[in-house]
């Protein structure tokens, strides 16, 4: 009982301290300090009401708290001010500049379904493009409501004012002010900081995904973060540039990137081109079946009639769909610090588009998604697109998961691609970016049934065991079937369009779709007779490592033709880096002399060695680990010390090379030295 008493005691204690503690700290320092409070409170209303208005989280807790302690440093600064006066302008001028960023981003917003960044205010010419547009349709009223709270502190200010009402500005006041407010602000952010969760630090981190970052941390932390990122590459661009530049330039000297003209030089030649960005395609899924049935019955036709890459690997890193464009369009590897569609957007690229393009082609995208998702209206002006056909060039009429289905993204798709044929009368490359296949699967019930379950004979009696069935990777495979749905349906309707005679179809898996090891490994290791998925020492048993794993990650890369003249499946390990050069042979189109991947019909393509950004590599023999430094031998052949040095120093060129590139702005300077060269 008495130890009861005790601890009653001290919770009491403690709990008076506390109340004292508040009174004095912010009950009473706010009403000595009645500017500061209405700055607090108005500056926390807009940014609330800008969440309301534009993501519409107005009950999420965690950003009104970030906002609500950052405007408390904000504000701390005011007390380092000798006068009233300083104090109020300080407090004016902040009042003005936050409620004009709440005004930008609502009307950013409204526009783009995304927050306003200033690493695009350079390239962001809608305001100057769209002119009265943006006047009629953009910008609303209600963008200006924000304007209130400088109405109103200007209204605090004077009213103060007139009464007579100052603070008190001795030095152990404007120090204990600045503390206060100071020290609360930054100790909450960091408790606040303790309740993000991984996904919204990655989010943090990356910064593509504008909307959702405001969203979580406030569109306050969203700005300092959005400066910060967008400094970034200013501050790499700084250093080093020279190495950088001496570096690059002997890579080209000593490898030289030679067009070497073979049987399939030019056999495309003056054809339009398709090509499907198949989003999380994995090449497993391909001649995959469950309980007798096909996951990609299409596909598996199509592949037969295609020049098919079974041993083709995506090489992204952490801009995944964005890397996967980039490395298919450039043949440079994507960067290591950043994303280069969202940090190196302003820099020359030699691309395949513009190729393309130079070749007498009218080069478009589309894609359901909006323009600014990874700053793709940006990018793919940069990369040489005529045309970015974005989500308002559709009618959402069906949504699965992130967006518009893919099967009336290509309904959609075809008539817009027989008028660009009808009008521009002339060739065309096009690339369809798909959507639905995007993780998480959720809306299973919008696909057909696709069982990845597993029945057998057990005494006689059929038995059917769960298997996969609604792990996630089981509604993966369901969700692929439906992708191999809307291909289908895609290839009808363009042959109905009469523009499959002419037209070459180029399919990519962007990159895998990041499904945990552990359901592969029941995938493979699963015993239907005993219901028990096999482990290390059963029969039959394998050993699925984490190279296993890296090996399963591996995309389709599909060259199809009507005429059915090309077909072969060809199984050199090839990456995304090596598509551009293909292309350029296949079309007849001049080499990209950049460009850091091969010809996949050269002689060089049995050699090829495919590099990861994380160091990593792959060959026809064996797979290295570039973190742990292991090999797995695909073969089971000893793959030898040198042959592992040698491929290790190869990929840390590759790597180094394009970010090098990407970093320094370095094709112009190249072209420019070549030009020099030459005369
Ligand atoms: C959305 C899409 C998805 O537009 O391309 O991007 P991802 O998450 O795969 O990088
Ligand atoms: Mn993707």
């Amino acid at each position: 009982m008495a130890s009861i008493n005790v601890s009653k005691e001290v919770i009491v204690k403690y709990l008076k301290k506390i109340k004292r503690f508040m009174k004095k700290n912010y009950f009473e320092f706010f009403k000595n300090e009645p500017l500061i409070l209405f700055f607090v409170f108005s500056v926390l209303f807009n940014t609330l009401l800008l969440r309301i208005i534009t993501v519409k989280n107005g009950l999420y807790f965690k950003p009104l708290f970030i906002d609500m302690f950052l405007i408390f440093i904000i504000a701390s600064f005011s007390f380092l001010f000798k006068t009233d006066i300083g104090k109020r302008r300080y407090i004016i001028g902040f009042s003005l500049f936050l409620t004009a960023l709440c005004i930008v981003h609502s009307i950013y917003y409204t526009y783009y379904d995304s927050f306003a960044s200033v690493s695009l205010l350079a390239t962001s010419t809608f305001v100057v493009d769209v002119g009265d547009a943006v006047v009629k349709k953009v910008i609303k009223y209600q963008d200006f409501l924000y304007l209130w709270q400088v109405v109103f502190i200007l209204y605090v200010v004077y009213h103060l004012k007139k009464k007579g009402i100052e603070s008190k500005n001795t030095k152990r006041n404007r120090k204990n002010g600045f503390l206060n407010l100071f020290v609360t602000g930054v100790v909450g952010l960091a408790l606040m900081a303790c309740f993000m969760t991984p996904v919204e630090w990655s989010r943090f981190g990356k910064m593509w995904n504008r909307e959702s970052v405001a969203a979580s941390f406030g569109i306050l932390v969203y700005q300092i973060n959005d400066v910060a990122q967008s400094l970034e590459p200013k501050i790499n661009n700084l250093f080093g540039h020279d190495k950088a530049l001496k570096e690059v330039v002997d890579f080209y000297e000593e490898h030289k990137s030679v067009a070497d003209k073979n049987d399939y030089s030019d056999i495309f030649k003056g054809k339009n081109v398709l090509v499907i960005h198949a989003e999380s395609l994995q090449t497993i899924a391909i001649n995959k079946s469950f309980e007798g049935k096909e996951v990609t019955p299409f596909l598996n036709k199509i592949v037969k009639e295609s020049l098919y890459f079974d041993n083709f690997y995506s090489q992204v890193g952490v801009g995944t769909s964005s890397d996967a464009e980039f490395t298919f369009g450039t043949s440079l590897m994507p960067s290591n610090s950043g994303t280069v569609f969202v940090n190196y957007f302003d820099r020359k690229y030699n691309t395949i588009q513009k190729s393309f393009k130079n070749n007498g082609y009218y080069v478009f995208s589309m894609h359901a998604n909006t323009g600014d998702f990874w700053n793709r209206a940006t990018m793919h002006e940069n990369m040489g697109y005529d045309k970015f056909y974005s989500k308002s060039s559709f009618d959402i009429d069906e949504t699965i998961g992130l967006g518009l289905s893919d099967k009336s993204f290509f309904k959609q798709a075809v008539p817009m691609i027989k008028n660009i044929r009808d009008k521009k009368k002339k060739p065309f490359f096009g690339t369809l970016i798909t959507l639905t296949n995007h993780t998480p699967w959720s809306d299973l019930e919008l696909f057909d049934e696709f069982p990845t379950t597993w029945t057998v004979d057990i005494n006689g009696q059929k038995v059917t065991r769960d298997y996969i069935n609604g792990t996630t990777l089981g509604d993966y495979f369901r969700s692929v079937h439906y992708s191999d749905q809307s291909l289908e349906q895609l290839f009808g309707d363009l042959e109905k369009e009469g523009i499959l005679d002419d037209t070459v179809v180029v399919i990519y898996g962007d990159h895998d779709a990041r499904i945990s090891k552990k359901y592969y490994n029941i995938l493979n290791n699963y015993d239907p007779y005993t219901d028990e998925v096999r482990v290390e020492g059963d029969d039959k048993y394998i050993d699925y490592n984490g190279f296993k794993y890296d090996l399963d990650r591996k995309v389709p890369f599909i060259i199809w033709s009507k005429d059915g003249k090309y077909k072969k499946k060809i199984s050199n390990v090839a990456g995304m880096i090596d598509v551009s050069p293909t292309l350029s042979n296949l079309f007849g189109l001049d080499n990209n002399k950049y460009s850091l991947g091969h010809d996949l019909f050269s002689s060089k393509a049995k050699d090829n060695v495919v590099v990861f950004t994380d160091g990593s590599y792959v060959t026809n023999e064996a797979y290295y680990d570039g973190q742990s430094g292991e090999v797995y031998s695909i073969k089971g052949d000893a793959y030898s010390g040198d042959r592992i040095k040698e491929n290790s120093l190869y990929a840390d060129d590759i790597i180094k090379i394009s970010n090098n590139i990407i970093t320094y702005d370095l094709i112009k300077e190249l072209e420019g030295i070549d030009e020099k060269n030459k005369s």
